[in-house]
């Protein structure tokens, strides 16, 4: 498929190392996707589903031991431990290289390797970077087909360059003990092996398309972050971007795809989808930050995804959707999870495989069990989607999950603030990422397990960055939707609602809103959120929006412990804010 030395060259290599039975080119046809999805049934890799209810849908089970991603068992590899800074898992290049080559050694006798050459973003365009990935996992080609460009025009962009992202991938023997998922940024190389859950496997995503991207984007100007991006298109057919950063199963697939509330609905307002993830961005010619969705599809959290919480999603899975680690519901050959609908099946296999009693108390599906569905499926897809040079931003947000303390919405007062309040982000820990749940940990810019090099430096990019946007910078923002009551009840409905929200932002963007200044920033004044339709009063908005200083002079002390972390590395703007934010308390 192609004469590209360092391709070839490359594959051979590695071919002598895992030594597979068969190479197989994966060349993006649906012919050739077809006959692997046959291999793979015939095996039980994949079980294809009721073809009426759900065309070209399959359900996919991971071993119970590999459900999610494995932070504590994610590298990244350089020559010099300094460069990947205290918040990444580190081993010497030529280390790990040596260890990972032990266990990849044969790994692929009997099996057949498949070569996936693929674009992070439309093919041949100014965003674009490729990638190949080596695999012996026809459940990662059928993914990869999914999330990814796939097929022989990438190697034809490619040409004879040696620009491209090397990802190798065994699933071995699912070794627990000998998983790696590996990266070296500075060979431009992903290895990963003994795992076959998507975020360790599908190398296009958060290895490439996040770690080594956040790399080379430091080293070349550009950024590669955790975020979604919507449009909002106002009644005159106007339509205003947004980039939001929240941590893994933290409501970046359902705000990105989010159904006005009747109020805006009505009047004529829509919503756009442009990508639900990663967010690769750029300042374009005139000076401003724009932004391309660099994945084809979804690979989303099923548990909650219903009608009502998230209906684009769900008309998203209804074609041509691997589903992982959910129910299978036997009576009609569907799929079912927990919050989908209040009918679970009576007759269903839960997602380790076992026959499941839904009144026994136990899950069915996993709670990290996902959706992989083509982004082309959502009836809001923005009709951007492909546009290769993106989409200009009007405003960044960040936001987590935090039952107190971060309020329903504020405004940082400029870039450098607002950097500051990407940095100090927290959030409650979720099933994306294997270890407890539910316990805060500081998780800056929804970075902290993607940044492929030294998160101070990272926050110093930020703050370059900034400096080159100057006045046309995007503002920057912060979100909770996740504050609860004394019973431990979210109090903001979220979901939809969370439009009302982005009004606020976007008026204050188009500098209409109006907003009161607090010691964390700027925040609207209760009566500046719509509520109309909403059974809230402005009381609960105030109650969301209030700053509780002594819990804030906890959270300042709690930063500066976080960001002591950093040595030299932290670039001093940071503390000087930190300073700023704790004499305004
Ligand atoms: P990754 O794919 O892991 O990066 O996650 P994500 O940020 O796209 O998360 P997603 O949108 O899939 O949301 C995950 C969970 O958060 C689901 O269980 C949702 O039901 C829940 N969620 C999303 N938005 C809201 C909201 O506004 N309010 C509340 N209470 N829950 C929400
Ligand atoms: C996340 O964990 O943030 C995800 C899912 O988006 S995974 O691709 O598994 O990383
Ligand atoms: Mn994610």
């Amino acid at each position: 498929m192609t004469n590209n030395q360092s391709v070839l060259a490359w594959i051979k290599e590695m071919t002598e190392l895992v030594k597979p039975d068969n190479t197989v080119w994966i060349d993006g046809t649906e012919e050739q996707a077809n006959e692997l999805r046959a291999q793979a049934e015939a095996t039980g890799e994949i079980e294809a589903l009721n073809q009426e209810k759900l065309p070209g849908c399959y359900l996919h089970r991971t071993a119970i031991n590999d459900v999610a991603r494995v932070e504590h068992r994610t590298f990244i590899c350089t020559k010099k431990k300094e460069d990947v800074g205290p918040t990444n898992n580190w081993m010497e290049s030529s280390e790990a290289y040596a260890t990972l080559s032990k266990i990849f050694d044969g790994s692929m006798k009997g099996r057949t390797m498949y070569v996936i050459p693929y674009s992070m973003g439309p093919v041949g365009s100014p965003f674009a970077k490729a990638g190949i990935e080596l695999t012996d996992s026809i459940y990662v080609v059928l993914n990869m087909l999914i999330m990814t460009r796939v097929g022989k025009n990438v190697l034809d962009v490619l040409g004879d360059s040696n620009d491209f992202v090397r990802g190798l991938h065994s699933k071995a023997q699912l070794d627990e003990e000998n998983r790696y998922i590996c990266h070296f940024p500075e060979d431009n190389t992903i290895w990963s092996v003994n795992s076959g859950y998507g975020g360790n496997v599908l190398l296009g995503k958060k290895c490439f398309a996040l770690r080594i991207a956040s790399y080379q984007g430091k080293n070349e100007g550009w950024m590669a972050e955790h975020m979604l991006i919507l449009g909002i298109e106002n009644p005159q057919g106007e339509v205003k971007y947004i980039a939001a950063a929240f941590p893994s199963a933290c409501g970046k697939t359902n705000l990105a795809m989010l159904i006005p509330p009747e109020f805006y609905a009505k009047k004529g307002y829509k919503v756009w989808c442009v990508g639900d993830d990663i967010a690769w961005i750029r300042i374009g010619e005139d000076g401003r930050l724009w932004a391309v969705n660099p994945e084809a599809g979804f690979f989303g959290v099923a548990p909650g995804t219903n009608v009502k919480s998230n209906p684009n999603a769900l008309a998203s899975t209804r074609q041509g959707t691997i589903f992982t680690n959910v129910v299978h519901n036997l009576d009609d050959n569907t799929v079912w999870w927990e919050g989908l609908d209040k009918n679970p099946p009576k007759n269903a296999v839960n997602w380790k495989g076992e026959p499941w009693d839904c009144t026994d108390g136990s899950k069915g599906a996993h709670p990290n069990s996902r959706f992989t569905a083509p982004a082309i499926n959502c009836p809001c897809i923005s009709s951007e989607f492909n546009n290769g040079t993106g989409v200009p931003l009007s405003a960044i947000v960040f936001g987590g999950r935090r039952a107190k303390t971060a309020p329903l919405v504020y405004q940082a007062r400029d870039w450098e603030h607002g950097v500051f309040v990407g940095s100090i982000m927290a959030s409650e820990t979720t099933a994306a990422a294997t270890g407890a749940v539910g316990v805060v940990r500081r998780d800056p810019m929804a970075m902290l397990p993607f940044c492929g090099y030294h998160m101070g430096d990272y926050f110093g990019h930020w703050l370059e960055m900034g400096k080159k946007l100057g006045d046309k910078a995007p503002k920057i923002f912060n979100v909770n939707w996740f504050r609860t009551d004394d019973e431990g009840h979210f109090i903001w409905p979220g979901f939809g609602d969370n439009m009302r929200v982005l009004m606020w932002i976007l008026g204050r963007c188009a500098g209409e809103a109006d907003a009161v200044e607090t010691a964390i920033g700027y925040e609207p004044k209760p009566e500046d959120i719509e509520t109309e339709g909403l059974d809230i009063n402005t009381d609960t908005i105030a109650e969301l929006l209030h700053v509780d200083s002594e819990l804030w002079k906890d959270e300042a002390k709690g930063i500066r412990e976080f960001y002591a972390k950093f040595g030299d590395h932290l670039p001093k703007e940071l503390y000087d804010q930190l300073d700023g934010l704790e004499s305004r308390l």
